[in-house]
């Protein structure tokens, strides 16, 4: 008969889930023992690092992932990355070891007292199978269940002597032979309703979410953007996981501001707004206003049932997205709708000095490769680099929907693992890549040929931003002197320079780009934040 480790590993093998991201501790090394020589495992020095990596690699390679904890301590590191997978959709299967079921009633030292409790209300489903037998089964589960819509994290305990237990032969079988599909249609009479609000409608307009991108709807969208003439808004960077339609697209207006009051008045005019894959919507900060503009009514397709519950005004479609796109294609005709303002594409932006993080977005886009795919974490200038960079691609740009900082450095080492033929490029603050800074020892472990562009601004810019906001004054904590995130790169191993006018910062990304090993480009830039 087969162990639990035989089976458990041969089910993760037929996912196509042959790369492990993990921090390993005692109560993991059954598993691991004689690893086998078909997987890889990643090593991440913090486990916030790992679900990270983790998360980047499933949201890149389009299937789940699997990261393996330390038991309680090594999931209460990972919490603010597992809140990142929940809110980017990303389906991260977490493991992480407990001690040996002899022992877990006495808590011996490292027993993870609330195993299915601790991850909680972070992840979708979490357990703690009941015999040792069940673990191929409870694995199955679970990766399954992250890889349903709504995609995201889901949590399996495993005692550390289950992996020697031995499992029934056939029941293993039927566990790993399992496919389980969850792309819904949406309701036919829903679409058709929908195609018609749209036709009757006099001037609507597309909202475009991370989810066109996830489910594979991008040429759907933009298919369906042209046939119906819609003047199209990215739903606003907050939520902005990935990028619902490209950028450079003529029918492209930009990025929907992320505050009640702005939302409404940027889309002023439209008497349909017809979201797509996207929360109605990721807010923040609160300033109010009419939650729709006068006259207006919306409708959301999503394929989490949350989202369209949640919705403060509108209707939903809860559906996959891509394929109620298409559906919604087939049904609308070539509209007369006069075509939308041509797209004025990105704004000049003088260099200073020290140059502006706009300029420096510039010199990127000058040197970024076509097929190039950013993370970015940078929260100055998320709005500056979307604006200049105008990316155009399905599956180029990851951004942390959660908000949780640590997101983008661990995650630019899942994606160029999952794809090693394009080339990536992750944007960080210098704070930012605090958070997750151990990720570079990873990227260079691994030899991941990730070209990093750490801006340096020397505080917290989108916090004085937010304080100004928030009409606060005299808060602490916002100034980060004399933080060299090139000396600490460096200390990992990763090849660094310096740059400081506009063209040495595009020389400098071009040569990190043309390199096959991690390299960092840091850039002094001025503080403040960057819009254009
Ligand atoms: C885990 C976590 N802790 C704290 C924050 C709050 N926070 C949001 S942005 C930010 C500043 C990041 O600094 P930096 O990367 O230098 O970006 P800048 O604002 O200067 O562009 C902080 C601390 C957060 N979002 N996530």
């Amino acid at each position: 008969m087969p162990t639990v480790r035989e089976a458990s590993f041969d089910l993760l093998r037929a996912r196509g889930m042959t790369t492990m991201f993990g921090n390993p501790g005692s109560t993991e090394l059954p598993m691991l023992a004689d690893f086998p020589a078909d997987f890889r495992y990643v090593l991440g020095l913090q486990e916030a690092v790992v679900v990270g990596m983790a998360d980047g690699y499933a949201q890149a390679s389009g299937r789940a992932s699997v990261a393996n904890l330390h038991t309680a301590p090594g999931v209460g590191n990972a919490m603010g990355a597992i809140f990142n997978a929940q809110a980017n959709h990303s389906p991260v299967l977490v493991t992480a070891g407990q001690q040996t079921r002899a022992q877990i009633t006495l808590q011996a030292n490292l027993t993870n007292r609330d195993a299915i409790r601790m991850p909680h209300p972070l992840v979708k489903w979490s357990f703690e199978p009941a015999r040792p037998e069940d673990v191929p089964l409870a694995l199955a589960h679970g990766a399954h269940l992250a890889a349903l819509p709504p995609r995201g994290p889901t949590f399996v305990s495993i005692p550390m002597d289950d992996w020697y237990a031995e499992v029934d032969e056939a029941d293993a079988a039927h566990a790993i032979a399992r496919e389980v599909s969850g792309r819904a249609v949406a309701d036919p009479d829903a679409v058709r309703a929908l195609a018609e609000r749209l036709e009757a409608a006099s001037n609507p307009v597309l909202v475009a979410g991370p989810d066109i991108d996830a489910s594979g709807g991008w040429d759907a969208a933009v298919a369906l953007a042209e046939r119906q003439r819609l003047p199209v808004w990215a739903s606003p960077a907050t939520g902005g996981a990935r990028l619902g339609f490209p950028e450079d697209h003529p029918n492209f207006r930009g990025v929907l501001p992320p505050a009640i009051g702005p939302v409404g008045q940027t889309l002023e005019g439209h008497d349909l707004i017809l979201v797509a894959g996207s929360s109605v919507f990721p807010y923040y900060p609160h300033i109010p206003g009419p939650l729709l503009p006068e006259g207006a009514t919306l409708v959301a397709i999503t394929s989490d049932p949350d989202e369209a519950a949640r919705a403060p005004m509108g209707d939903a479609i809860v559906a996959d997205v891509g394929l109620t796109l298409a559906a919604l294609l087939e049904q609308v005709p070539e509209s007369s709708r006069p075509a939308p303002e041509p797209n004025p594409g990105p704004q000049e932006i003088p260099a200073t000095d020290p140059l502006n993080s706009s300029t420096v977005h510039t010199a990127l886009a000058e040197v970024l490769p076509e097929d190039a795919i950013v993370v970015l974490e940078s929260p100055a200038s998320t709005l500056a680099m979307r604006n200049q960079l105008r990316l155009s691609r399905p599956g180029s740009y990851y951004f942390s929907a959660g908000g949780g900082l640590g997101f983008g450095l661990a995650a630019s080492v899942g994606v160029q693992l999952a794809q090693p033929d394009r080339p990536v490029v992750c944007v960080l603050g210098e704070g930012s890549a605090q958070y997750a800074i151990t990720a570079f020892w990873s990227a260079v472990a691994y030899d991941v040929p990730v070209t990093y562009l750490v801006l340096k601004n020397s505080e917290y810019a989108i916090l004085k931003w937010f304080a100004e906001v928030e009409q606060v004054s005299g808060a602490p904590g916002l100034d980060l002197p004399a933080l060299d995130v090139s000396a600490v790169a460096a200390g990992y191993g990763v090849s660094t320079r310096q740059a400081s006018g506009r063209d040495d910062v595009r020389d400098a990304l071009s040569t990190a780009l043309a390199s096959s090993h991690p390299e960092l480009v840091e850039v002094p830039v001025e503080p403040g934040m960057s819009l254009f």
